[in-house]
């Protein structure tokens, strides 16, 4: 016969596992009456969900059929089906460190935990071995040189970045084997934060003489200058993945570093949604540049730019883009890029700005002609052409025609488009090249150690009103991490993968394939996956791990052909470019002809071996918010993060069975004083043993380790229990005393 408790733990575990991502563990039907009356009996807290879904904790009073009564903590009593309670976690549990802890891991129990953490500022938490973030929007007193020293010195061993980054480090010493720190979680929910926190352990860390760790430092500066920006979900938005290298020596000293990473969003470079705007540098350069260079490159105020000013925002409430720009030049002059090498990067910068004011007069035959003013004179100066080879690549294009070659007249939208890839190429080598520099500067020495630290920072999970192929990558890279995730915790084997990407590699080598018959060749092939399903009008919806995404096919082809015409390629190639290196190599790329989707495929394929290949470390950011603000938890956005990532189910399973955890003399000191019979000179395991001996609490309830009990769920709560009625009949006696004195 099973006790009321095992029963308890079977039904909430069970329920847990077979169903890991529905709302709440259910208990069935046949067990409620017993279930509820030993919440009844023990009076233990029970979580009641409240008409408006909330969840409040609250003491069962009575039932009656399938109502039960609830005093809640606010002191009311609501009447409620006994469908809608689960039950609660003691007190003394309340806001522990390691959710396995828990005795009860419903929904609510987590979500209360968290909560409770996360409003005394203790941000993190673990959940077994995933460390959970849950941001702040606001400076926490967390991080600095005395936390780093704690973490070293392990004076300190809560929930942290810095602990995260001094396992990997221990580990990558002692094991020599690479380590990686995955850094995952949606738009806005810290991962890039972190990842510089985690760096910043690294340095102090591994620090030397050589101050290579402060210019790994600083790259962040120039990467987020040039790959983040403002969107509707986060004001400084990473538009890139990046992954970090940062490389030892035998003794555990930082020798280099090497950054990778993985496809920029182009388009924000042309288009931009209402509120949002494009790379910071932008604005950084035209509100911090010196005088002189602003002369130089003929550079206005940001709102003089159509690439700029489309989209109705130009500033950041609280960003001062001038004093960026200013700690921005530091930082390049950190890494060593050239004096010299950054002029021409502005240069580069501004010459994408002008080109964006190019326009466009269309004549009667619907032909386009370059408008000759000041925005294509500075561009083609900037990009070393002359004004009239650059007005003639963007208003013709020459082709084949038999034996001749004649030049094709575009039309007005062929003209922007021809533009606009235009300046997308630029900034996407710009970008490139700096990544390039930056490495350089970082370079290995020539011993190669083999010891690796990685830092993983990508985009995060997005899902927007409107979702083309920059959402569809983005959320392809995060399915990818998902399943490494997968596989370490849950040894769970890769699913099938929908092949989306190469039915659009096929129809975009087909001339004649537009986004319509691209929709339907998915729908043709993929409509037997539950995770995809056509919809109207040329759009599809993806379920991915996170969430539903609808997105719309318009632009795929176009974006994942990426084409740059041969007459574009040939004006660059022939310009007096100051960056001679800016543009070969993506040029060179453009020959091979792979498709930007096999590209970016490839490179996470890569990314996920290099992953394979190291000891993991994963941190789960949480957004508590959607409004980027401090001292704002809400539990709906936390549970739905909380529970696509697959967090509660690596906590399940962490628990194997014990899931409540004190030392010895903890337990003693807290219920040895039950013991009918004391003696003052046994130690804390003596005591402990007697405390369950005369408690009744069965073998096979708990384990007994060298420093440590182990309690099954439940068992903790009814020994609480025991303890809070005898120490509420003390007081009732002692109340007694007194009164009889008196
Ligand atoms: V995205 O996928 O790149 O759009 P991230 O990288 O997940 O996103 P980010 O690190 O940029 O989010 O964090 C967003 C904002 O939250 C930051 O700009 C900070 O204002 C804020 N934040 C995040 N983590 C912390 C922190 N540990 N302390 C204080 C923080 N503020
Ligand atoms: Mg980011």
């Amino acid at each position: 016969e099973k006790n009321y408790e095992q029963r308890l733990e079977e039904i909430v575990d069970v329920d847990f596992a077979a169903e890991p991502f529905v709302s709440q563990p259910k208990f069935r039907e046949s067990e409620w009456d017993d279930n509820v009356g030993y919440f009844i009996k023990k009076k233990l807290r029970v979580w009641c969900q409240l008409p408006n879904g909330q969840w409040e904790s609250g003491l069962i009073q009575s039932t009656s059929g399938e109502k039960s009564s609830v005093l809640l903590s606010d002191g009311s009593v609501v009447k409620v089906s006994i469908v809608v309670l689960l039950p609660a976690n003691p007190d003394i549990l309340e806001g522990v460190d390691d959710l396995i802890q828990l005795s009860y891991l419903n929904e609510p129990s987590v979500l209360y935990n968290l909560q409770y953490r996360y409003s005394h500022d203790i941000i993190y938490s673990k959940a077994g071995p995933v460390l959970i973030a849950i941001n702040p929007f606001k400076d926490v007193q967390l991080y600095g040189n005395d936390f780093v020293t704690a973490y070293r010195q392990k004076l300190f061993d809560g929930p942290h970045v810095y602990g995260i980054a001094d396992s990997a480090y221990n580990e990558m010493m002692r094991d020599e084997v690479n380590q990686s720190i995955i850094i995952s979680g949606e738009s806005g929910a810290g991962k890039t934060e972190t990842a510089k926190i985690a760096m910043q352990y690294l340095a102090a860390r591994g620090g030397g003489s050589n101050g290579i760790e402060c210019e790994i430092l600083q790259t962040s500066r120039i990467l987020e200058a040039f790959g983040n920006a403002k969107t509707s979900r986060n004001d400084n938005s990473s538009r890139f993945g990046k992954l970090i290298e940062i490389h030892f020596s035998t003794t555990g000293k930082i020798c280099g570093a090497k950054i990778q990473t993985f496809l920029l969003e182009k388009s924000r470079v042309v288009q931009l949604a209402p509120g949002e705007r494009s790379y910071h540098i932008f604005y950084q350069l035209c509100a911090g540049a010196p005088s002189g260079l602003k002369d130089r490159l003929n550079l206005k105020m940001a709102s003089e730019y159509n690439y700029l000013n489309q989209s109705g925002c130009l500033a950041i409430n609280d960003v001062d883009d001038a004093s960026k720009f200013h700690k921005l030049m530091e930082a390049l002059n950190t890494v060593r890029i050239c004096r010299e090498d950054q002029v021409h990067a502005f240069e580069m910068l501004v010459a994408v700005l002008w080109l964006g004011n190019i326009s466009f007069q269309v004549d009667s035959e619907n032909h386009v002609e370059v408008v000759a003013d000041e925005a294509v004179t500075t561009a083609a100066s900037l990009i070393g052409c002359s004004a009239k080879d650059l007005m003639l690549a963007l208003s013709s294009h020459r082709i084949r025609a038999g034996k001749d070659i004649v030049a094709k007249r575009l039309t007005l939208q062929q003209a922007i488009d021809t533009r606009d890839a235009l300046a997308k190429f630029i900034y996407a080598s710009l970008f490139d090249w700096l990544v390039e520099e930056i490495n350089k500067s970082l370079e290995i020495g020539k011993r190669r150690t083999g010891r690796i630290i990685s830092i993983l920072d990508i985009y995060g999970f997005e899902s927007f009103q409107r979702n083309s192929f920059e959402q569809f990558c983005i959320n392809y890279a995060n399915e990818r991490l998902q399943q490494h995730f997968n596989r370490h915790l849950f040894k769970l084997e890769q699913e099938k993968p929908i092949g989306l990407i190469s039915l659009l590699d096929e129809e975009s080598n087909f001339p004649k394939a537009t986004d319509l018959t691209f929709a339907n060749k998915l729908k043709q092939h993929l409509n037997a996956n539950p995770c995809f399903k056509g919809e109207r009008g040329g759009a599809f919806s993806i379920r991915h791990y996170a969430g539903e995404v609808l997105y719309d096919a318009v632009g795929f082809l176009e974006k994942n052909r990426d084409p740059l015409h041969s007459d574009t390629i040939q004006l660059l190639s022939s310009c007096s470019c100051h960056l001679p290196q800016l543009f070969a190599s993506n040029m060179l790329n453009r020959f091979q002809k792979q498709s930007v989707g096999t590209k970016f495929k490839v490179q996470l394929f890569k990314l996920m071996q290099q992953l394979e290949n190291s000891t993991p470390h994963f941190i789960r950011c949480i957004k508590p918010n959607s409004k980027q603000l401090p001292g704002m938890y809400e539990k709906d956005l936390v549970l739905e993060q909380l529970r696509c990532c697959g967090v509660l189910e690596v906590v399940r399973i962490s628990r194997s069975g014990y899931p409540t955890r004190m030392t010895h003399q903890e337990f003693a000191r807290r219920y040895g004083f039950l013991l009918s019979e004391v003696n003052a000179c046994q130690d804390p395991l003596s005591v402990s043993v007697a405390v369950l001996h005369q408690f009744d609490v069965l073998p096979d309830m708990y384990q007994v380790g060298y420093t440590k009990l182990y309690f099954r769920t439940g068992q903790i709560g009814a020994l609480e229990n025991a303890r809070k009625q005898v120490l509420q009949g003390t007081l009732e006696v002692q109340k007694c005393f007194r009164g009889h004195r008196a």
